[in-house]
């Protein structure tokens, strides 16, 4: 990959989720030394803090449910909001967003923030999850089963029409990668849609390269490509810190060797990497190991 501006975005949120800590990701994998590793592949680095909104993750309760059944709605809308605003001022400066989270319903906010100026946005969601339920088929009530959901213009209208008004993405420029717990109503939607899925058995058989490979040629008429990577997509054997972990899952040398290719796509044009939470970690070695994600996402290999 080409010497990219890389503007660090910390989105400390967690109220798309039960459990706490997930807030604290992004310091975490700052304490492992991100901004460094990344400055050392010759990025020019900048490391903007953390997006805050008008609630304090730590003080977040969980039981705040609205009439469509949605957790901690004002809240998740409200830094949403400051997270769009926050990635669209770092793509105004072409600079390259990358979003360390925090639970995953901040790619509400992200992906929104990418929206204005990129219109045909194509998105790789590598994760253990779907997160294309709405407020009709989410068995939780968690937003952070919902982003692409919203994304793609369902469920509740406040936070379809968070940014500006309407969907931000196309069924068509959606590839889920590494998926292995789906809820039936996201089974549905899915087939009913079309959308692009490389299962994880799909995954095993064909290899993460090739997927991934595969994946850009799909979305190759994109006019840019944003990369969203849940850390749960990677086997629990693996990965401890994380809220919500499925069993057989990506080895993390595979995912290395995915995002090595990844990183050669000139498409790519920014990212997310949620779900590190250091309470429920071994020692940040969930966060050493998104850092290592990080640093191959952009263009570390190993010669
Ligand atoms: N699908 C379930 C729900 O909607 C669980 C979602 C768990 N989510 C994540 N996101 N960790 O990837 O509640
Ligand atoms: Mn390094
Ligand atoms: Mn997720
Ligand atoms: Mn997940």
């Amino acid at each position: 990959m080409s010497v990219v501006k890389i503007d660090i975005i910390g989105a400390p949120t967690a109220f798309g989720q039960p459990k706490l800590g997930v807030s604290l990701g992004p310091d975490a994998v700052r304490f492992c030394g991100l901004k460094k590793h990344l400055s050392e592949l010759g990025h020019d680095v900048a490391d903007l803090g953390n997006v805050y909104g008008s609630y304090r993750p730590e003080y977040g309760t969980h039981d705040i449910k609205n009439d469509e059944g949605l957790i901690n709605f004002e809240q998740v809308k409200d830094f949403s909001e400051r997270l769009a605003s926050t990635v669209e001022a770092s793509l105004n400066r072409n600079h390259f967003p990358f979003i360390v989270g925090g639970d995953h319903s901040l790619s509400i906010g992200s992906i929104s923030g990418m929206a204005n100026k990129y219109n045909n946005l194509g998105v790789l969601w590598i994760d253990a999850h779907g997160d294309i339920n709405n407020s009709e088929t989410s068995p939780s009530g968690n937003i952070h089963g919902m982003p692409l959901g919203v994304l793609l213009g369902e469920g509740s209208e406040e936070l379809v029409n968070i940014h500006h008004e309407g969907a931000k993405l196309k069924h068509e420029n959606i590839v889920l990668i590494g998926v292995r717990d789906l809820d039936s109503g996201e089974k549905t939607y899915i087939k009913e849609h079309g959308i692009k899925c490389y299962t994880m058995s799909d995954v095993e058989r064909l290899g993460l390269d090739v997927v991934i490979t595969k994946s850009l040629k799909y979305l190759q008429d994109c006019d840019g490509i944003h990369l969203s990577l849940d850390v749960d997509s990677l086997d629990p054997l693996e990965i401890q810190g994380t809220g919500t972990k499925v069993a057989g899952g990506i080895f993390l040398s595979e995912m290395l060797i995915g995002l090595n290719i990844l990183s050669k796509t000139e498409l790519l044009v920014s990212a997310d990497l949620v779900e590190v939470n250091p309470l429920l970690d071994d020692c940040n070695d969930t966060a050493e190991k998104a850092v290592k994600i990080a640093e191959y996402i952009f263009g570390q290999s190993q010669l």
